[in-house]
């Protein structure tokens, strides 16, 4: 099987990496405000959780190894669209540290925006190794947004996640936003998109949401202003009854959201990575927790 990951094999042998001044080299390069809502760090997430998402528990395959997103098939795939921008953003990085993985170099750059943007400290392990063409996933592995929670669960279900942690990485919506010319929908989840926080489960209960009335594909805003954006997965888990209690949890108690968010989006990023490969966790401090 091509896709397996035992078939990833790295041209260099593994390198002493200072991934503390890859981390700052990433902060430091964050801020832009030219780009999007002034911050490269939402779209360095979700390239770290669609490097991450594909992961299939069944046969071992996808996952953050490999780094297979910088190939033409998976390059493609629909809902990779707009990454490219992620991907170019961490080139001058990779170029000033040439010895980390472009599978760990990525993982850490989600990492990186999820702390520098306000979040919790999410351990992370180096270790991951770049593939081939070949070690490609097929498409159709990350979630659509115009579906409903059977869809989430079968897609999260098959990485290995459950319900609860579902609810938590939902949470990093809090964070970006959607656009016509990637995604096909519209506008940020909450009014302050580069910081994180449980705003999104907030305004999931707090806001009134209703059906857009636009020419786009089917997404949800809210009535106040209807400024703000839900997508119909968004919605699943005020209507589904097992997300509810726990998204309710998280609208009340930030405290838990980032808990658990932690732990989740950790488990996210070192899916597919066989453990044997993986160094111990890495401390990668905040930049405000850096001694001057
Ligand atoms: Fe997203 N997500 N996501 N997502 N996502 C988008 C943008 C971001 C889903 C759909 C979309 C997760 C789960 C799901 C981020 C992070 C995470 C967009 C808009 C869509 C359509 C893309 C664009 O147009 O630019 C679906 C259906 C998911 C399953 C429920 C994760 C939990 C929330 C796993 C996750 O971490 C981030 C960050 C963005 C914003 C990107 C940006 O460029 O601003």
């Amino acid at each position: 099987d091509p896709n397996d990951q035992r078939t990833i094999k790295d041209a260099a042998s593994p390198k002493e990496v200072d991934y503390q001044a890859v981390y700052n080299a990433i902060a430091d390069s964050l801020e832009d405000e030219k780009y999007d809502d002034g911050s490269y760090g939402p779209v360095l997430v979700r390239l770290a959780w669609h490097a991450s998402g594909t992961y299939d528990k069944n046969t071992g395959n996808g996952g953050s190894n490999g780094a297979t997103m910088r190939f033409a098939p998976e390059a493609n795939h629909g809902a990779n669209a707009g990454l490219e921008k992620a991907r170019a953003h961490l080139e001058p990085i990779k170029k000033k540290f040439p010895e980390i993985t472009y599978s760990d170099l990525w993982t850490l750059a989600g990492v990186c925006a999820v702390q520098e943007l306000g979040g919790p400290y999410i351990p992370w392990r180096a270790g991951r190794k770049d593939g081939n063409v070949e070690n490609c996933t097929p498409d159709g592995r990350l979630p659509d947004a115009d579906k409903g929670a059977d869809h989430i669960r079968n897609i999260f279900y098959r990485m290995g996640f459950n319900d609860e942690e579902i609810v938590a990485l939902s949470g990093a919506h809090a964070l970006g936003r959607c656009h016509t010319d990637r995604s096909g929908f519209d506008g940020p989840w909450q009014y302050a998109p580069t910081t994180f926080s449980n705003e999104y489960f907030r305004l999931l209960f707090d806001e009134k949401w209703q059906e857009r009335k636009w020419k786009g594909p089917p997404q949800f805003e809210n009535k106040t202003d209807k400024s703000l954006m839900m997508l119909r997965t968004d919605m699943a888990l005020v209507t589904d009854k097992a997300f509810k209690p726990t998204a309710q949890k998280y609208a009340k108690d930030e405290n838990a959201f980032f808990s658990d968010f932690s732990k989740a989006f950790s488990k996210l990023i070192h899916l597919g990575v066989p453990t044997a490969q993986l160094s111990e966790p890495v401390p990668l401090k905040k930049i405000e927790d850096q001694a001057p």
